[in-house]
């Protein structure tokens, strides 16, 4: 099943100053930075809690690298702001065919690499009232 808010993923210009931003205003600090050209973005997670399933929950801060990649088309519909949440489980793929198994459309038919080595797939917003929805396994 799914066990914690793994993080809210927040689609910004400048990644730089998006982190200056959560530092200055809250005091959060980057915990781990990387790029991923599959999903063509720039990314930092900010750790903001420890979860009971001893996973922790974070906000994912995410610049495009690339003009046809998801966030920049968000970003050119939408402006900065909230772009998806994602949910943790021990076992994406057998969390992925069981919320497929409701009707939602699974858009990784196979888990594709996220941060940190983690698995993640995405669910359709329009399946999953407005939100864009990810599921992720953590790498141990
Ligand atoms: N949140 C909510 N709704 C969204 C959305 C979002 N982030 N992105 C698109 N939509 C809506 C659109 O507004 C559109 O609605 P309308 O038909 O009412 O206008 C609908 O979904 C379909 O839009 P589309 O133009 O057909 O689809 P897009 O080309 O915009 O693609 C999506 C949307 C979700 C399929 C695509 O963004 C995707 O595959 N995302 C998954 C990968 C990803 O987002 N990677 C970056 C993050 C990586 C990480 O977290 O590690
Ligand atoms: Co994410």
């Amino acid at each position: 099943g799914l066990t914690r808010l793994d993080h809210v993923g927040i689609a910004c210009r400048d990644l730089d100053a998006s982190i200056d931003l959560y530092r200055r205003t809250y005091g959060f600090e980057v915990e781990h930075e990387e790029v991923n050209e599959e999903q063509g973005v720039r990314e930092a997670m900010l750790r903001i809690n420890g979860t009971d399933d001893g996973g922790a929950t974070y906000l994912q801060l995410l610049e495009p690298t690339r003009e046809d990649s998801p966030v920049a088309k968000f970003l050119d519909r939408n402006g900065e702001g909230v772009h998806h949440i994602a949910f943790g489980t021990a076992d994406v793929a057998g969390s992925a065919q069981e919320v497929g198994g409701t009707g939602v459309r699974v858009l990784d038919a196979e888990p594709r690499r996220g941060t940190a080595g983690s698995s993640i797939v995405f669910l359709h917003p329009k399946d999953c009232g407005g939100v864009l929805t990810e599921l992720v396994q953590n790498a141990h």
